[in-house]
């Protein structure tokens, strides 16, 4: 919706009329099966399946609609009637796809046969299965194991996963990245390092209690919106919400509720933020430090006066170490630094810490906006902090919530996918199948791209995803990609990265999650973990959308066991005809996560792994959760300099990651274009640009390398000055693979050095 100003801003709430409209929008855009909707209701319910879109958790009192807008759409889009079948490749050359859009890509439909590339005639083939797995094999086995890397991207099952690490690592490497190395990493290790464990502490019962949610860089309406019925829920209790975002996002502005018939007949909104902090990209360093010196004011003045504490003196003193350093910097932190750096007054940042005072129990909630930045880890560190200050981690009510993206990115880093060999049981694994589990490193995702670029990466396989279009630096990798000896994906849907052939490519079609999965021993389910370590089974019910759909799991057991020698504690085939046998050794390679796992896995809204930082038992090596003095107050990693604008990469609520459903991003009032800068009016005006101006991004840093993304326009829209704002995937080429977290390498995706110039009109 445009306002007279010319700037771009919306005023629909979430949920509402507008979630309805865009599901079916997308039920007709994915020619969705009639029948689809039935499926809709059995999604997140004991005995039903679980949603494939992201990984909130599914309470226990369910409700007749256990589903948001966002998972439905990923439903629909998986039960298509549409298929992209060998005759379509008969139409079409490699090449020629490359020009498609992504939205065009993963329209044709499902995939329905294994195929395989054919460089003559540049198209891929149909191929038998088994021959598409001992040619993988081949390739595999004239590799030295380490040039080879295994990709997931968060979708696969806890069985499937397992058994994708345990090929990798009987096929000698520990080549594991995820899609998590461009997400959460920063999560795993930085709050691994400050509190022991690697996710968040919270679980459903916390989000009950608590009396404040405090949001950075997490954006619930578009990415998880059933998040948003346990904030409507608290904001009627009296909890408050106070937000730090550079956007304002429309799902922290206003929610009517889809489920209340009420709701949704009056158009009653809940307010969901009491405030909203629209801070500058890579601020939150700066403001976090702000919060904690007001707190550190109000508590020195409180002992002057002879008050009670305001810190919780007896939780500092018993759990947390390094707090004395960590005070020396708030209380060397100056106001004009704090006010430049996040772009907030003293003031605001006042209401913020009041708020937080008051608060008996605080839930810190973050995503995107706190990990994707070169000193993410710190941001992180910095939000820990601010809990640690009056204890507000392993309380009820209180704690940390990292919202992790795909639907089992947490679970399957539990069991095994994972390129840090210390995070793995190795003895176990050496006990359990006699052999030597590799102990080096493997790669993460940054390291991978960097290997690709190089050639010391020869071969990758794909469980999921579209890494080639998610990573950065995706313009330098594309040729290089090609160069592989080998590339396998393993897919439901045509994307850019099948574009990109090694010599030897494979496209291997698996089952959807809503999908009947039969194997020798009757239909399976496979079980999934979300973003508060509950685990839940997941049964699919709809037929296959081809006859010749294999399981995710079955597609890795088919590789591994053309490809590895026989062992008689392997046994591939006993594993795929019964998956139950899978859990069984899930639980003794975990055996504190996963007691009794096959009973449990469908008790309603799953069992709890057990989080150690939950019970305040703190595994880091000193025993206590850490207080981290930052050594910078932005988390941005460059400096300001005329010219040079700070771009952060968004989403739009007609995608999930690099599937675009279509081109309505109501939340942002932008339609029908994904090709936008999304400017300051000031800012637009300083630089001398206007309104339908045509730019393009460069990436200010200098590397010998031209990054450059043209075609976009000029959208004014409230955005603190400085920071610019457009979409991902499209802005991948600008990312540098150097620009990452400097602790856990996941790429600096929210403050990208840019310029901007004007394109000939
Ligand atoms: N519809 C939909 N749902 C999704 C996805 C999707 O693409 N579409 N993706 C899934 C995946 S894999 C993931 S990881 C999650 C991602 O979900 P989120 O973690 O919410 O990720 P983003 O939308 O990328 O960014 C979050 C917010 O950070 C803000 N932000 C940017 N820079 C900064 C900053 O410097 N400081 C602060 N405080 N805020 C900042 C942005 O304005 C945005 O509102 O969502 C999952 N769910
Ligand atoms: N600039 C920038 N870059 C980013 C981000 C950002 O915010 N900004 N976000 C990053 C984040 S958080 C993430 S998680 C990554 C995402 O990176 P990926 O996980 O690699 O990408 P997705 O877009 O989620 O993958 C989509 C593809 O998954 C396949 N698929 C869908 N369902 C299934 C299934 O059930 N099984 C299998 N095997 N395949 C399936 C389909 O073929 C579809 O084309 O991108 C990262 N890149
Ligand atoms: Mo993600």
């Amino acid at each position: 919706m445009s306002k007279e100003d010319g700037v771009v801003e919306s005023n629909e709430p979430a949920g509402g009329w507008g979630s309805v409209k865009g599901i079916t929008r997308i039920s007709l855009e994915a020619s969705a099966s009639p029948s689809a909707m039935d499926t809709l209701r059995r999604m997140n319910k004991p005995g039903g399946f679980m949603c494939n879109s992201c990984a909130w958790p599914k309470p226990k009192n369910y409700s007749a609609f256990e589903f948001c807008e966002n998972g439905a759409k990923a439903v629909m889009w998986e039960l298509t009637m549409d298929r992209c079948t060998p005759a379509f490749w008969k139409e079409h050359t490699v090449q020629g796809l490359r020009s498609w859009t992504d939205h065009e890509l993963e329209k044709t439909g499902r995939l329905t046969q294994p195929m395989r590339y054919d460089p003559d005639s540049d198209r891929y083939e149909a191929v038998d299965w088994a021959i598409a797995f001992n040619e993988i094999a081949r390739e595999l086995k004239a590799l030295e194991p380490e040039s080879a890397v295994f990709y997931a991207s968060g979708h696969a099952g806890l069985e499937a996963s397992y058994l994708y690490a345990l090929m990798a690592r009987l096929y000698g490497n520990n080549n594991l990245p995820q899609s998590s190395n461009m997400c959460h990493e920063t999560t795993s290790v930085a709050l691994k390092k400050v509190i022991g464990s690697p996710v968040g502490t919270i679980v459903w019962e916390d989000l009950e209690q608590t009396d404040a949610f405090f949001f950075f860089g997490q954006n619930p309406g578009t990415n998880s919106p059933r998040f948003l019925h346990p904030l409507k829920d608290a904001k009627k209790r009296g909890a408050k919400i106070v937000t730090f975002n550079p956007i304002i996002e429309q799902g922290l502005v206003a929610f009517v509720d889809p489920q209340s018939p009420v709701d949704m007949a009056t158009g009653h909104q809940t307010k969901i933020s009491d405030q909203y902090h629209q801070l500058s990209a890579g601020g939150d360093v700066a403001a976090i430090m702000g919060i904690c010196k007001h707190v550190i004011d109000a508590d020195e003045a409180a002992q002057r006066n002879g008050d009670r504490r305001i810190i919780d003196v007896d939780f500092i003193e018993e759990h947390t170490q390094g707090f004395d350093s960590f005070l020396d910097s708030v209380k060397a932190a100056n106001w004009d630094d704090i006010e430049s750096d996040s772009g907030l007054s003293k003031a605001a940042l006042k209401d913020a810490a009041d708020a937080y005072m008051k608060a008996k129990r605080v839930i810190g909630v973050y995503g995107m906006g706190l990990t994707q930045h070169t000193h993410g880890s710190v941001n992180v560190g910095m939000l820990v902090n601010l809990l640690l200050l009056r204890g507000n981690i392993g309380k009820p009510g209180a704690g940390v919530c990292p919202v992790r993206g795909h639907s089992n990115v947490q679970g399957q880093r539990t069991v095994g996918i994972a390129e840090k060999a210390e995070l793995v049981p190795m003895d176990k694994l050496r006990e359990l199948y006699d052999f030597e589990p590799p102990t080096k490193d493997g790669v993460t995702i940054v390291d991978m791209v960097e290997g690709i670029l190089a050639g010391s990466v020869k071969a990758s396989m794909c469980l999921g995803g579209n890494l080639l279009r998610a990573v950065p630096d995706q313009k330098r990798i594309e040729k290089a990609w090609s160069r592989q000896n080998l590339t396998v994906m393993v897919s439901t849907k045509l994307n850019r990265s099948h574009l990109y052939p090694g010599k030897a490519a494979f496209i291997l079609p698996c089952l959807g999650r809503a999908e009947v999965d039969n194997q020798a021993s009757g239909p399976q389910s496979i079980s999934t973990e979300d973003s508060f370590a509950m685990i839940s089974g997941s049964t699919g019910h709809r037929s296959p959308a081809s006859r010749y759909l294999k399981s995710e799991l079955a597609i890795v057991t088919g590789i591994a066991k053309a490809l590895l020698p026989p062992n008689p504690k392997v046994k591939w085939d006993k594993w795929t005809a019964d998956y139950s046998l899978v859990r069984d050794l899930i639980e003794q390679t975990y055996p504190d996560d996963f007691g009794d796992f096959n009973k449990r896995m469908f008790q309603p809204g799953g069992f709890y792994r057990g989080i150690a930082a939950h019970k305040r038992n703190w595994k880091t090596p000193e025993k206590k959760a850490l207080f981290t003095t930052p050594k910078m107050m932005t988390s941005r990693g460059y400096d300001p300099k005329p010219g040079r604008y700070n771009l952060l990469t968004i989403r739009s609520n007609d995608q999930f990651n690099t599937t675009i459903y279509g081109y309505s991003d109501r939340f942002h009032g932008i339609e029908g274009t994904r090709d936008v800068l999304l400017m300051n009016p000031e800012d637009i005006e300083r630089a001398g640009f206007k309104k339908g101006h045509v730019v393009q991004l460069i990436t200010d840093l200098d590397d010998g390398t031209d990054r450059r993304l043209g075609g976009l326009v000029i959208t004014p829209f409230r955005l603190p000055a400085g920071t610019v704002a457009s979409y991902y995937p499209e802005c991948n080429v600008l990312v540098p693979v150097s620009h990452h977290d400097v602790l856990s390498k996941t790429p600096g995706s929210k403050s990208i050095p840019v310029r901007i110039e004007r394109e000939s009109a």
